[in-house]
């Protein structure tokens, strides 16, 4: 290339990049021109009067309110309507702003705009979880969402996914009836807090289908630690469309470019009951802090050669998955979010998602499931902000030019000029698209919307093979933590019917022996091997079955080695004789350069005698919110000799190690207190330099997920 040309590259690179940015930015615009300060501003009522409304109106210091106090009448008339109806699924949620960036041009593959070369949108995700209501603990055992809305230039396109990649059931028909399982008792009104017991047990003894979904739920992978650490799956088949009209099938994920972390069980149980927002003060502190959680943007291809069909895979059944290692996802692009919402309400509790938005070049396939949820989404989006003019809110708000004649309604916003309210029509009004305008909502080219006599179809698979196939990627620890929450959820039930019907049908139907320890554990009876209804097809596991950790899953097994430490915390207890300065200077550069961050732990917030500043104590904080525990050195400084850790710290200590993270003692003191605490030399527990142990914890949070040797297992031999 001549030096002008490469020049004229250059120029055109740069320009294409302030193009897509102002892009991006049109939505920065859109959001900025809704934003009202009203810092220092004096309170008046809606009609624009100042009142004082801190005190309302009475007949005299002793006597009656009056009726004509019409400004805090009008206060507390906005006040009873502050809340829109809870999300009758995924109601707890939370979320943040981004860019959406392509990693080039994919015109061969789509027309879609937000995958040109150098495109840049602004997006923003909500995060959830599907059972809990408003108020529950994010933390809990769930299938957890992750909805992205695009805002592109050719319109909003949304990617309403989970975080696991299959789902419960196959026909949107089944959904209502799922939702009503899993939520609490009808009878009852509990639990509120997770999936109900009896009525989910039920149902999924109904469902084989959601036999593998279930486990991943059942797995670490349930308990994902926080959202930065967590994909998401579209779960369905869809379709992308070139401009030449040409289908590719895809399946999508976003790809955390930290890898996956999963909390155990009783954490969650205590994280739930100490701070129900451990996720979303993550993602909020960690954003604020300017550390900025990525995704790729992933998608497995198939040819569209009509039938839906891959390699033996039923691409229309969106609880069958396709393993990653036979169709490994092909990157297109970056997502990052980098700020927080300015106002709860008016953003993350009223966007309103739907797959059915999509842009041109994205269309989608004849999943009964897929199908339900097209129009499910604005309809329950349409109940709760009480009309359909939802859409014009400002986090909904397209930045593409919206104009149709949907008219009128419950607080429609704009006051549409013109005479003509009809498409098509020549009198100055909204014109008819070109017959070109638009792929999306198209099908294959020829595809007849029938396959077949109507009728109401069940799909049939070996549903049970992709769950064994699962269970068989589990090492030793994580199985016993998926057993564990087995007995746990049918140790719940309280129907010695339903749960034995669930381990015979379903769980000896995956595999005898993880039948054979769920019962064992909850005294129900040991099913015999092959008596599952799926006969012969059952296999017995032992512990000393090869581990194959396949890619079956796009998550991979739970033991996946991790990227990077960005935003974990680390706590460091100390007191008037343990911990010094020295200890916090030789582990924060290091800390810091990782982006880890430290909390000084001790009995009281402040300065200690040994000059060391703590952040928090044992009242405010727990082990539970920290992925790795230091304990300080002893400080010769003050003349005070050091003792052993006192009952605080102590607990502090095991329990973390009980939860399989590493610790490391600081300094010469470090080995004796750890020979006090009887764990010294175990795998995972470091003493000696501050610096040095600092490294050793580093490097193993950066290793394979905790220390597993510190948890018991069952003797699978004894059952
Ligand atoms: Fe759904 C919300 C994901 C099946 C009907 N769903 C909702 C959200 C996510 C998902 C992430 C929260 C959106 C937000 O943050 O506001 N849903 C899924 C996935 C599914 C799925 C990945 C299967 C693969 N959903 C599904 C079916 C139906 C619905 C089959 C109905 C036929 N989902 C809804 C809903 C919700 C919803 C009732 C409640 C709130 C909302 O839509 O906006 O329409």
């Amino acid at each position: 290339m001549g030096q002008v040309s490469r020049w004229w590259a250059i120029l055109a690179g740069v320009f294409s990049i302030v193009s897509a940015q102002d892009v991006a930015n049109q939505k920065i615009d859109q959001l900025n021109a809704a934003l009202k300060d009203t810092a220092g501003t004096i309170d008046t009522t809606d009609n624009g009067v100042q009142v004082n409304t801190s005190n309302s109106l009475r007949a005299g210091p002793r006597g009656y309110n009056l009726l004509e106090d019409t400004a805090v009448r009008k206060k507390m008339l906005h006040f009873d309507r502050e809340r829109t109806p809870e999300r009758v699924v995924h109601a707890l949620g939370h979320g943040a702003y981004g860019t959406f960036e392509s990693y080039g041009d994919f015109s061969n593959l789509t027309a879609a705009c937000w995958l040109r070369d150098g495109a840049v949108s602004e997006v923003f995700t909500r995060f959830s979880v599907v059972v809990a209501s408003v108020g529950g603990s994010e933390s809990g055992r769930d299938t957890h969402g992750f909805a992205t809305k695009i805002y592109s230039e050719c319109g909003n396109q949304d990617f309403v996914g989970n975080h696991l990649s299959s789902f419960f059931i196959n026909d949107g028909a089944d959904f209502p009836d799922l939702v009503h399982a899993v939520k609490y008792e009808a009878d009852k009104g509990f639990p509120t807090g997770g999936t109900a017991h009896r009525t989910a047990y039920d149902f999924f003894d109904h469902h084989p289908e959601g036999a593998f979904q279930l486990m991943n739920v059942l797995s670490d992978l349930g308990i994902p630690r926080d959202v930065r650490h967590m994909s998401g799956n579209g779960v369905h088949t869809f379709r992308f469309i070139n401009a030449e009209g040409k289908s590719t099938l895809f399946k999508w994920f976003w790809l955390p470019k930290l890898g996956h972390r999963s909390l155990f069980y009783d954490e969650v149980t205590k994280i739930a009951g100490k701070n129900n927002n451990f996720q979303r003060v993550d993602l909020y502190n960690n954003i604020a802090a300017g550390i900025y959680p990525e995704w790729e943007f992933a998608v497995q291809l198939f040819p569209d050669d009509g039938s839906y069909m891959w390699r033996g895979y039923d691409l229309l059944i969106p609880t069958v998955i396709v393993p990653f290692d036979e169709n490994p996802p092909m990157k297109l692009g970056r997502l990052t979010l980098n700020r927080n919402p300015n106002n709860f309400f008016a953003e993350p509790e009223s966007i309103s998602f739907a797959p059915s938005n999509v842009v041109d070049g994205v269309s989608f396939v004849p999943d009964p499931l897929l199908q339900w949820r097209l129009m499910s989404y604005d309809d329950t989006a349409t109940h709760r902000h009480g009309s359909p003019n939802g859409f014009t809110l400002p986090v909904n708000r397209p930045i593409a030019p919206v104009n149709n004649n949907y008219r009128d309604g419950y607080m429609q916003p704009y006051i549409y000029e013109g005479n003509s309210t009809s498409t098509p029509n020549s009198i100055g009004g909204v014109q008819e698209p070109g017959a070109d305008a638009t792929l999306a909502y198209t099908a294959a080219a020829g595809e007849q919307a029938g396959s077949g006599p109507i009728g109401r179809y069940v799909s049939q698979y070996d549903w049970f093979g992709q769950a064994r196939t699962f269970w068989n990627t589990l090492d030793k620890f994580a199985e016993q933590h998926t057993v564990d929450a087995y007995r746990f959820e049918l140790g719940n039930v309280g129907d010695a019917d339903v749960v034995q019907r669930y381990i015979n049908n379903t769980l000896n139907s995956i595999d005898n022996c993880l039948a054979r320890r769920v019962a064992f554990g909850i005294g129900s009876t040991m099913p015999e091997m092959g008596s599952g209804p799926s006969g012969s097809g059952t296999i017995q596991s032992n512990s000393s079955m090869p581990k194959t950790f396949s890619s079956l899953y796009p998550l991979g097994a739970t033991q996946e080695p991790h990227k990077s430490n960005e935003g974990l915390q680390v706590a460091l207890i100390a007191n008037d004789t343990l911990g010094t300065q020295a200890d916090v200077q030789a582990m924060m550069s290091l800390l810091s350069a990782q982006q880890v961050s430290l909390t000084v732990v001790a009995p009281r917030i402040g300065m200690l005698k040994t000059g060391v500043t703590a952040n928090a104590s044992f009242i405010t904080t727990s082990d539970v919110f920290f992925d790795a525990i230091f304990i300080g050195s002893l400080a010769t400084t003050n003349g005070t000799s050091g003792s052993g850790l006192d009952m605080d710290s102590y607990n502090f200590v095991m329990e973390a190690y009980g939860h399989g993270k590493a610790i490391g003692a600081l300094g010469s003191s470090g080995s004796g207190i750890l020979s006090g605490l009887a764990i010294q030399s175990k795998p995972g527990v470091y003493s000696g330099d501050a610096a040095r142990v600092a490294n050793d914890v580093l490097d193993a949070l950066a290793g394979p997920v905790r220390f597993p040797e510190r948890f018991p297992t069952d003797d699978v031999n004894a059952i």
